[in-house]
Order: C-alpha cells, then structure tokens, then sequence
C-alpha cells in the first residue's frame, strides 16, 4: 500500500503543517470574504493573533445557517471567475447550501480522494462501479475523479436502476462498489431476486458512506456481498466524501487529512473543546481551500477522536464513526437516543432484515417510539405468537441499553421503502 509521506508523519511535524496552513486561511478569509472581516473586527481578532493551533480556539464557529444568510455565493472567497464547479446540498426546508471550487480545489478533492481510495484498498486494475449520485450532489463526481487518477476504470452508474447496477456488475466484472450503505443492501437484495449468485461476483470492496451505519450492518453488508466495507466520510460544506476515511487494515476509526483539514470536538452545549477520546461535535477548519474555505465549521455530526498512530502506519488523527447528527438525536421522554443507536441493537436480533424505520409520535404530552423492522422471509409472518416474541424481545434489549421504551413491530419483507441514496430512517409526527 502507497503511504502518502504526510500521512505518516510525526505529530510535531503535521502539527507544523497545520499551523502554517491554519495562519494562510484565516489571512485569506480575513482579505476576501466580508462575512468573516466582520465578525472578526467585531472581536478584535487579526490574523497575525494565530501564533499556535490552539488560537483556534478564539476564532467564532461558522455554521450552516451562515452560508444559507449568505445564498448562493456569499461565502465565496475568490471571483466567480476562477470558480470551476458548483455543488449543492439539499436542505430538508428552503434552500440548499451552495458550494464552490476553483481549479485547484478540484485537483486537491480528486487527490484527497485517491488518497481515500487507496486507504480503502483500491488499486490501478479495479473496476469501480460508482453508485453514489452524480449530480449536485458531491458523491458521484467525488469519488469518479479520486478513482481516475488512482488509474481504477470508473462505471459512472450513478444511483438507482438497481437491476442494471447487478447486470453491469456481472458483466463488467466490478471488484469495488460505491455507494451509501442502504444502497448496498437495496443491491443485494435485487441481486439475489434475479438469481445472481453472490458468490460468483468479483466484488472485493465496498466504499460506503454519506449516512450513519453501524458496526452490525458492517457486517451485514461484508457477510451478503462477500467483501470488506470500509467507512468513508466527508460533507458538502467541507469538500465532498475524502474528508476522512478508514483503512483497509485496522478498519478502526477514520483517518481524517490533517494537513488539509483542521479537526476539533467541542461540547455543542458549552461549545467548549472536550479532550480526545470525549464524544461531542466535530467542527472541521479547511486548511487548503480556495473558493469557499470555512473555518471552525460545526458540522452537527457526532463523534470522538483519537491521536494515536494505527496499526496501517498512519499517523494522522482518527475519528471514530459518527453515531449521528446532533440535529438527528431523538428526545424520547427526557431520553436522548440517536438511530445508530437503535440501528446496532435491532441488527443483532435473529430473524429480522437490516431495513428498519423509527416513527416518533405523541400520546397526550408523551413522546412516543414505534421501531419497524422487516422479519426475515425465513420466519413466517403469519406466525403471531413467534413474531410477538420477537418483537418483546427487541422491546426489552433497547430498554436495557437505552433505557428508552419503544414498541416494536415487525413488518413484513420488503414493506419499508428502499433507498438509492441516504435511507430515510426517522419519520417524526410531532412535527407535523
Ligand atoms: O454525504 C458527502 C459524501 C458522499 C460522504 C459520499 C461520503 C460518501 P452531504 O450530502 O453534504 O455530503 O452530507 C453530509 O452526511 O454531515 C454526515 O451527517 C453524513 N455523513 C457523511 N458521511 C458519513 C459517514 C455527503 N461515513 C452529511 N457516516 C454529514 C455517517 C455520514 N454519516
């Protein structure tokens, strides 16, 4: 496996990296981009103040709603001239969150991207079928450049055609697949409905992401494609997928590219930093970015992170999978529980299939959860007795370990909606 140099650095060194880098955005911001000379001026904050990383802490957080206040190019920090690209990320309400890249942002995407590849076990020779949606979304174009300077042969399948995505990976002879990893299951499940025999595949790898999964449908999806699934993460704000990756070796944790990406975990409450290996929001500086760099973005996803070097060699700050986002974590009677949560005890039952969606209501003033998860066709579903004991069960371990009462109730094959991009796994009625 090629090791990018940096990638194996002494912390001291990356350190140094990170510090110089740091100094240039915070300068570039300053000088181009109004939004953040105001609220810099505001503080008194220069950009000859960041003297160490830790100044980091003295600069304001950035978030979503401020590049939404600042529709469409507003945060932009070089003419419209050198932009090359736009990409979009679709909010649940109004409208989406826009993002630019100049030439060179475009170069160091497809770079971090190879370099994720690479992490994840890909080679020049592998056939990549890329079912990650091309569009404005930042999936499909994301990876499709990363593979191509690695030298893998690219499918631009994009998402959906699922019937077409299995015959494609059968005569074209696919060894990796990219897509979420609710796609990967939606996949199979077409795959074994036309009589393909898995087995007969010559997938080898699985890069998937752009949602929360957990461990359980990790070795869900290894065990039904046959493959080894590794964890890709990244957000459109930021770059796209390749902001942080697992490696094929340790598959423990992902290792974020600190000599482009600053990485800090702050209590959202306190907004204070917590120490590593403490759970809070991640928030992510650009350390490299030309049209639209952001500094101290909180990106409402959930996690921990871990300085020590991993078995594969690297060095590089690890992060590990994000349980969720905090905007996603369910309140259910005074009780916080993310889907993941729910998602790793559900998928450790006999006799279900790994699709599920959670339902929050309202009994009077009470909050209510429905858990649906579809049994596996190997039990039969006119069998009540067997499936309310299943379903009680299920109801008794997520008490156990959420402490959360939920009713389950076991729906039948293939009834809960497939998805071939992120899976909608919370439908909230009190929001109605
Ligand atoms: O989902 C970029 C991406 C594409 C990542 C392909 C990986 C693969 P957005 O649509 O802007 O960008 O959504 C970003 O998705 O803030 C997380 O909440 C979630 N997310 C992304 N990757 C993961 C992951 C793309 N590996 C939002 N695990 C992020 C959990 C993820 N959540």
């Amino acid at each position: 496996m090629i090791l990018r140099e940096v990638e194996s650095s002494a912390r001291t060194q990356l350190d140094e990296i990170k510090l110089n880098k740091l100094k240039w955005v915070v300068g570039w911001v300053y000088d181009r981009v109004p939004f953040y000379r105001q609220r810099f001026d505001k503080i008194g904050l220069k950009p000859h103040h960041i003297k160490t990383l830790k100044d980091i802490e003295h600069v304001p957080f950035t978030t979503k709603s401020d590049l939404r206040d600042n529709y469409p190019f507003g945060m932009f920090a070089v003419h419209m001239d050198d932009v090359v690209r736009i990409h979009a990320s679709s909010g649940t309400t109004g409208k989406p969150t826009v993002v630019g890249y100049t030439r060179g942002d475009i170069e160091t995407w497809a770079e971090l991207m190879a370099r994720a590849l690479t992490s994840a076990g890909v080679h020049k020779g592998d056939i990549l079928q890329n079912a990650y949606g091309y569009g404005l979304f930042t999936g499909g174009l994301g990876i499709h450049y990363g593979a191509e300077k690695i030298g893998a042969a690219v499918i631009p399948m994009s998402g959906g055609n699922t019937q077409k995505q299995v015959m494609l990976m059968q005569d074209f002879g696919s060894t990796v697949l990219t897509c979420t990893p609710s796609y990967a299951l939606n996949i199979v499940e077409v795959a074994r409905e036309m009589g393909v025999d898995i087995e007969s595949l010559k997938l080898k790898a699985g890069v998937f992401g752009a949602e929360p999964w957990t461990e359980n449908m990790r070795t869900e999806i290894e065990e039904k494609l046959n493959i080894d699934a590794v964890d890709i993460y990244g957000l459109s704000e930021i770059m796209g997928p390749g902001v942080a990756v697992e490696c094929l070796e340790a598959k423990k944790g992902l290792h974020l590219f600190e000599d482009h990406f600053l990485p800090e975990v702050i209590n959202p409450d306190t907004l204070q930093p917590v120490p590593n290996g403490e759970k809070g929001e991640l928030v992510i500086t650009t350390l490299t970015k030309e049209a639209i760099p952001l500094v101290r973005y909180r990106t409402r996803d959930v996690t921990t992170l871990e300085a020590q070097p991993c078995v594969c060699g690297r060095t590089t700050m690890r992060m590990s999978r994000i349980t969720g986002r905090t905007d996603d974590m369910l309140i259910i009677r005074g009780v916080n529980v993310f889907p993941s949560q729910i998602e790793s005890i559900i998928l450790k039952a006999e006799g279900i299939e790994p699709y599920y969606q959670l339902i929050v209501g309202k009994d009077g003033p009470l909050d209510t959860l429905e858990v649906r998860v579809e049994v596996s066709d190997r039990i039969p579903f006119d069998e009540i007795k067997v499936l309310e004991t299943m379903e009680k069960k299920i109801e008794h371990d997520i008490k156990d370990y959420l402490g959360v009462n939920a009713k389950v109730k076991l729906v039948e094959p293939k009834s809960i909606e497939r998805s071939a991009g992120k899976a909608v796994r919370v439908i909230d009625q009190r929001k109605k």
